[in-house]
């Protein structure tokens, strides 16, 4: 009988153990998200991805966990929107420029419109998204938006006028493409991570982009010479699969929510800083020379974009978007976030 009392207390214990110290969800460990990227991880697209992983781990204190995928090990730079509707990654970085029928009102940030900066850029780009709220967001969730800084030409040989750059294969693509037909320039379009190979093999001379890929990618030791311009940024996003975000507990969508404009200025800001950094580096490691076009010569280059935004405005409207509003208001946020100390 006490045997039978004693073998029944042990089961009793076991089973109290058992449920008292089972694994429950927040012991399970945290939630997991894959996050893609198309260029390496030392460019700036990645270098902001791993700050909002850090910080998205810290102030959610550990409930989300984010794998980073740079250089186009899950998504490529073409197929990451639509990688990430169908869940193959939870979260991806995508450059809008190079899609620019599937995102017309944002690109609208990438016309020769002077925004003067990758954080007025990038803080223009958010206001025009939250604005106008494109339906071709309508199955992601939009995490955060930035730009580049202003584009300017990087190129194997000196480009100092009209002359040089005409017929000139450079690569550029999307707002930034028509920019170079306009100069003359031989526009080869493809993403930036074709680019290196593309260099290289002499199918291009030179590229049209920010100037931090410079250091980045390395492209000073072909690339000598640069030519400023400082016309049009490009404009990305970082989206999240739809079905992914809607499983996310409450608190950890707000903390992704209020790190939106946050992380579009910092990204701006820390893009502007680098490109200063990959200035210098650029000159002091491989002597490049950065060519400013005299007053008369810049004068013609900007005289021949003028007819760019009238162009964009006429093919947006006719696929019945409001073109005109759309341009006006880039511009005034823009003077509205320039003017601004934040
Ligand atoms: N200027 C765009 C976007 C861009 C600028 N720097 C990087 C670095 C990595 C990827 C894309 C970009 C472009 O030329 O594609």
């Amino acid at each position: 009988m006490k045997l039978k009392l004693g073998l029944f207390l042990i089961g009793l214990f076991a089973a109290f153990f058992t449920i008292a110290f089972a694994p429950t969800h927040a012991e399970a460990g945290p939630v997991k998200l894959s996050y893609a990227n198309f260029p390496p991880a030392p460019t700036f697209p990645c270098v902001q991805m791993e700050r909002w992983k850090k910080e998205v781990e810290k102030r959610t204190n550990g409930k989300i966990a984010i794998d980073t995928y740079p250089g186009s090990t899950l998504l490529g730079a073409k197929n990451m929107m639509d990688g990430v509707i169908e869940g193959q990654a939870d979260i991806g970085c995508l450059c809008m420029a190079y899609q620019p029928g599937r995102f017309v009102i944002t690109n609208a940030t990438s016309l020769p419109l002077g925004l003067p900066n990758a954080k007025v850029g990038s803080l223009v780009l958010w206001d025009i998204y939250k604005k106008y709220n494109p339906k071709t967001f309508a199955k992601v969730k939009v995490l955060t938006m930035f730009t580049t800084a202003p584009a300017n030409i990087m190129c194997k040989k000196p480009v100092r006028n009209l002359q040089d750059i005409k017929g000139l294969d450079l690569r550029a693509s999307g707002g930034a493409a028509q920019i170079l037909k306009k100069w003359g320039a031989n526009q080869v379009g493809m993403p930036m991570s074709e680019t290196p190979e593309a260099l290289q093999k002499g199918v291009v001379k030179g590229l049209f982009s920010s100037l931090e890929v410079l250091k980045d990618f390395k492209f000073a030791e072909l690339c000598r010479y640069a030519t400023m311009t400082d016309t049009a940024v490009y404009p990305f996003a970082v989206i999240m699969n739809m079905d992914k975000w809607n499983s996310l507990p409450k608190d950890v969508q707000k903390v992704m929510d209020d790190m939106a404009v946050e992380q579009a200025k910092w990204t701006g800001t820390y893009m502007d800083n680098h490109v200063n950094e990959a200035n210098e580096w650029s000159k002091k490691t491989y002597n490049v020379e950065f060519i400013q076009l005299a007053k008369e010569e810049k004068a013609k280059w900007d005289e021949l974009l003028e007819p760019i935004t009238s162009e964009w405005i006429k093919g947006a409207k006719e696929k019945g978007f409001p073109a005109e509003a759309i341009v006006e208001d880039i511009k005034a946020f823009a003077k509205k976030r320039a003017a601004s100390s934040d």
